[in-house]
């Protein structure tokens, strides 16, 4: 039986290299849903005599996909679609944590610890955390994942007085600062696009250079006295920002 991925009326076209064509039907065919998440694609040979191209150019346009993480390449055995993620619709109007997020939707989530301990403050931690004297900074670094998935990368900073022993975090950093009486009440966040450097990259399972959000959170206590400063990169391709907007009185 013919593969489905051959049932396409061609390459798109758009000019370029045929190789960068082939990269551009394969990607669009995936995200169709033509060629599944952890489907194999056909063979090399296989798609080269289908599509009437050159195994060279096959070649060049499937290591590409597997650099931006499209494709999963196993020695030995071929080519398969890499997992594909599930957009998280996420409200910007909510002061949640992460875990809390992903367990109303049932995902389970996990972290890789990267760094935790405490530090001599930057500049920057100083001012944000009000930081007074010799006091240290808390910091805690996660890649934040849902089953394999890598979703985010986070940076928190916390001042001593409210995290003095970081290790002492199970899994949950507002679960812990809460038995402590700290877990923040208000936030203020800010949110811009970014592109992927090399090592987040690596990280979050994606290509050097992808499209991500920087977040950055910037949490208080009832005092006011600020919580936490956070940097998070979030991955592109699975989040969804939502906001509810309400007409405003008009200034006079
Ligand atoms: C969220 C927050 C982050 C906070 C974390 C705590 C954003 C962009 N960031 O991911 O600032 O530190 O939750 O999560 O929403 P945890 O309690 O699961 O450790």
């Amino acid at each position: 039986m013919r593969h489905p991925l051959f049932e396409r009326c061609g390459l798109p076209g758009g000019g370029g290299p045929l190789y960068l064509q082939l990269q551009r039907y394969l990607a669009g065919a995936i995200r169709e849903g033509v060629v599944s998440a952890g489907e194999a694609l056909p063979s090399e040979r296989d798609i080269a005599a289908g599509l009437a191209l050159s195994r060279v150019t096959v070649r060049k346009a499937m290591e590409q996909l597997v650099r931006e993480g499209v494709l999963v390449g196993r020695r030995g055995s071929g080519n398969y679609v890499a997992p594909q993620p599930h957009r998280v619709e996420q409200s910007l109007s909510q002061l949640t944590s992460f875990t809390e997020d992903m367990a109303r939707r049932g995902m389970e989530v996990h972290a890789r610890w990267l760094d935790r301990g405490l530090y001599p403050p930057s500049p920057e931690e100083t001012i944000v955390l009000g930081l007074t004297g010799t006091e240290r900074v808390a910091r805690v670094v996660r890649l934040r994942l849902s089953g394999e998935m890598p979703l985010a990368i986070e940076r928190a900073s916390v001042s001593e007085r409210l995290l003095p022993d970081p290790e002492a975090i199970e899994t949950s950093l507002y679960s812990h600062l809460e038995t402590g009486g700290n877990r923040p009440v208000r936030a203020n966040q800010r949110i811009r696009a970014v592109s992927t450097g090399d090592d987040d990259a690596a990280l979050l399972q994606v290509a050097p250079g992808a499209p991500a959000l920087h977040i950055e959170r910037t949490s208080y206590l009832p005092s006011g006295r600020v919580v936490e400063f956070t940097r998070s990169i979030y991955r592109g391709d699975t989040y969804d920002f939502v906001a509810e907007l309400r007409l405003g009185k008009k200034e006079r």
